[in-house]
C-alpha cells in the first residue's frame, strides 16, 4: 500500500492488533539510514505492539525501500515531511485513537525531531539507537566516517554501500537542533540504546535523554545497533513502556 507526500509515493504496511478491537492506538515505525520497513528489529517491534493491542504503520521513507525518491536526494527535512504525511494519514483512519512515534537510528532521530513539531498529535515517542550523531557530525564535518569542511560542503559523500549522498543532506542536518524538539515535547519518551552499538555510541542517547522532560533511558547491555545480541531485551523495555501508556 502507498501513501503520498506531495506526490511522492511512500510504501507503507499497516498491521492490526492480534485481538480484534473496534478502536485502538497506532504507532508509526520509521527505519534508519539505508534501511527499510521489513528489517528484523522493526518487524519484532511491530509484532510486540500488535500483541498489546496497538496497530502499526511501518513506512519506507523518501529514497528508501519501495518508496519513490532517489537515495542521493534524501534529507532529514524530506523525512520530517514524510513523517507529517504519515501522521496526516493515520489521523484519517477511523479506528485510530492515539498516535505514537517510533524510529530506529536515523529514523529515531527523525522521530525525535518530529515529536517537537507534532507535540499536539503524538502521545508518546520511542527512539531506538537514535543517530543523533548525524546532527553533530554535519555541523563539525564528519559523516559516514569521512571528514569534510562544514563551511564548504562537498557535492556528495560516499555512503557505506557505495551509493552517493548529496550535499543537501549535510546542509539540512546542519540547521536542525534536538534541543528544540526536547524543549517542545513534554509527553512520555523512551530512549533505548545498546552499549555495544558499533554505528552510534551509546553516549549520544545518554545525552539526548537529558533534553526531554519526561524521558526514560534504557541501556541494553552488550547489544549492537540493530539489537543482534538481545532483541528480546529491547522488545521487553518497549512493551513495558507502552503498557504504562495504554
Ligand atoms: C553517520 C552515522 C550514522 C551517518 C548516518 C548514520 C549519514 C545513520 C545510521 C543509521 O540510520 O543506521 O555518520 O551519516
Amino acid at each position: 500500500m502507498y501513501i503520498t507526500d506531495d506526490g511522492i509515493k511512500l510504501s507503507v504496511e499497516l498491521d492490526m492488533p492480534k485481538e480484534k478491537t473496534e478502536k485502538c492506538p497506532i504507532c508509526i515505525i520509521i527505519h534508519g539510514f539505508t534501511g527499510y520497513k521489513e528489517e528484523r528489529h522493526l518487524l519484532a517491534v511491530s509484532e510486540a505492539m500488535n500483541e498489546i493491542g496497538m496497530a502499526t504503520l511501518r513506512i519506507d521513507m523518501y529514497g528508501h525501500g519501495k518508496s519513490e525518491g532517489e537515495f542521493r536526494d534524501h534529507t532529514l527535512y524530506k523525512w520530517l515531511s514524510n513523517g507529517m504525511a504519515a501522521i496526516d494519514y493515520v489521523r484519517k483512519l477511523d479506528f485510530v485513537t492515539d498516535i505514537y512515534l517510533c524510529g530506529h537510528s536515523q529514523g529515531g532521530l527523525t522521530a525525535m525531531l518530529l515529536s517537537g513539531m507534532e507535540r499536539d498529535r503524538v502521545k508518546a515517542l520511542i527512539s531506538l539507537s537514535a543517530a543523533t550523531v548525524i546532527l553533530e557530525g554535519a555541523k563539525k564535518g564528519n559523516l559516514l566516517g569521512q571528514d569534510f569542511d562544514p563551511d564548504n560542503i562537498p557535492e556528495a559523500l560516499m555512503s557505506w554501500d557505495g551509493r552517493e549522498l548529496g550535499g543537501n543532506y549535510i546542509r539540512a542536518a546542519q540547521t536542525l537542533h534536538l534541543e528544540d524538539a526536547g524543549a517542545r515535547f513534554d509527553k512520555p519518551v523512551l530512549i533505548v540504546h545498546g552499549d555495544n552499538d558499533e554505528a552510534v555510541p551509546v553516549n549520544y542517547s545518554v545525552e539526548s535523554a537529558k533534553l526531554f522532560k519526561n524521558c526514560r533511558l534504557e541501556i541494553i547491555k552488550g547489544d549492537t545497533h540493530c539489537y543482534d545480541n538481545d532483541l528480546p531485551a529491547m522488545i521487553s523495555v518497549v512493551k513495558d513502556f507502552l503498557k504504562e501508556q495504554l
